[in-house]
């Protein structure tokens, strides 16, 4: 891999890996489709991306083998947190609004509880070890750790724990193993994160495009461009209703003295709700698009 060229870590078979691939082909990466192989090279732009375990992109981005990585933030904070050293080598650039998920305490379904203090003196499997001990000692809890490396779900129902600490995104995987969700400790998702070590001056160049791109993407995501009709005199009413719009563009309609059309761009979700309310002031032909690119 040449030395000019930015390398990033991403994840090459799991829940991450089409996001964040699809994440760069929007940033105009242009890359092979297929996934067979453990490096790729962007055909239009000095970036070289390295497919591996989403557990070994931070020690990769750590040991200066690629510059930058994306991983879910939960294995990030428990890499973290495992000494000093470690959390001094790590800066998150953003999150990515994707691999949404939660680390849970579950505990079977029948077990009554009235207090996280139910976790005393009890065992509590885990893939997390360090984030799980964290939490521990912040509640002034001791409890026995059992650490396994995957199907956590299973050890209640095995008697290997009396309770478990597992990411939890729909809550399925807990109903089939009857197991209840009793608190959520840390909110996640894929995030994209670099060294603390400085660039040399080509690749901070690379980086600072990329990351311009990364953040329109995103931007953009979020975004939604809004057209309708509405009286002339609701126009206030209507910024009103649709909060994180940038000043409306009113164009009048031809044949209509009273009505104008809107359109607008809504940095927020768009809810049905929020359409309904237009209605009601009197809003119609309303149509919602997504926004494919914005720069500011
Ligand atoms: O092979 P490799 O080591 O790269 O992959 P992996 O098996 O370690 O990770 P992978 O692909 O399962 O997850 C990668 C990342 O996706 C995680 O680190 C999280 O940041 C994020 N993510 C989002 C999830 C989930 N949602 C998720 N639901 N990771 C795992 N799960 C599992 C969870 O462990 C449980 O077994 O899905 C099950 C629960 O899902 P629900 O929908 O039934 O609640
Ligand atoms: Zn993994």
């Amino acid at each position: 891999m040449s030395n000019l060229r930015l390398k990033i870590a991403l994840q090459k078979k799991g829940r991450l890996s089409d996001d964040s691939i699809e994440l760069l082909r929007r940033c105009g990466l242009k890359l092979l489709s297929s996934k067979s192989s453990l490096f790729y090279s962007a055909e239009n732009y000095p970036i070289d991306l390295l497919l591996v375990r989403d557990d070994d992109i931070p020690t990769l981005i750590q040991d200066g083998i690629c510059d930058l990585g994306i991983v879910g933030d939960n294995v990030l904070k428990e890499k973290t947190q495992v000494n000093l050293e470690f959390s001094s080598c790590f800066q998150t650039i953003m999150p990515l609004n994707f691999g949404r998920c939660r680390l849970s305490i579950a505990v079977p379904k029948d077990q009554e509880y009235q207090t996280i203090d139910f976790l005393q003196n009890k065992r509590i499997a885990t893939s997390y070890p360090i984030l799980l001990q964290q939490f521990l000692k912040q509640e002034n809890i001791t409890a026995q750790i059992v650490s396994i490396s995957g199907s956590v779900e299973i050890a209640p129902g095995l008697n290997m724990a009396d309770a478990i600490f597992d990411l939890v995104s729909t809550g399925r995987t807990l109903a089939e193993n009857n197991l209840k969700e009793l608190y959520v400790v840390l909110e996640s998702q894929a995030v994209f994160f670099k060294s603390t070590s400085e660039f040399n001056s080509e690749k901070k160049k690379i980086y600072d495009v990329l990351l311009k791109r990364i953040q329109s993407v995103i931007k953009a995501q979020e975004s939604k461009y809004i057209l309708f009709h509405a009286p002339r005199d609701a126009i206030s009413k209507i910024r009103e209703i649709l909060p994180g719009c940038e000043s409306p563009t009113i164009l009048p309609l031809e044949g209509s003295e009273d009505k104008v059309a809107v359109h607008v761009v809504s940095r927020e979700s768009v809810f049905w709700n929020t359409l309904e309310k237009l209605q009601t002031v009197g809003a119609s032909a309303i149509l919602v698009l997504p926004v494919e690119k914005m720069m500011a």
